[in-house]
């Protein structure tokens, strides 16, 4: 098994976006499990809000519900488990215009 890379995200990688983008999404190349898999978002101020992921989703996918966002710079982070038993991070920068 391999550990879990990356395949796809809403909002992509430097994705310019409206400020209504409602959830935040990441497929993954494998299942990964939710329950220790982590989503986090950091504000244009440097602030910090750890996301609620959903569930219901597939097995590939975790994502989470997002508020309206101001105009700005912003980070996603993320941290996953993978079935092998790998934790695998990044980030995906984004900015709302
Ligand atoms: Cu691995």
């Amino acid at each position: 098994m391999a550990h879990a890379v990356l395949f796809e995200s809403t909002p992509a990688r430097n994705a310019i976006i409206g400020g209504h983008l409602g959830i935040v999404k990441l497929r993954f190349n494998v299942r990964v499990d939710a329950s220790r898999s982590r989503l986090a978002l950091v504000f244009p101020g440097g602030s910090f809000e750890a996301l609620k992921l959903r569930s219901q989703e597939p097995a590939d996918v975790v994502a989470a519900d997002v508020s309206d966002l101001p105009p700005g710079h912003y980070d996603l982070k993320w941290q996953v488990l993978a079935s092998d038993g790998h934790i695998t991070q990044g980030d995906i920068p984004f900015a709302v215009k």
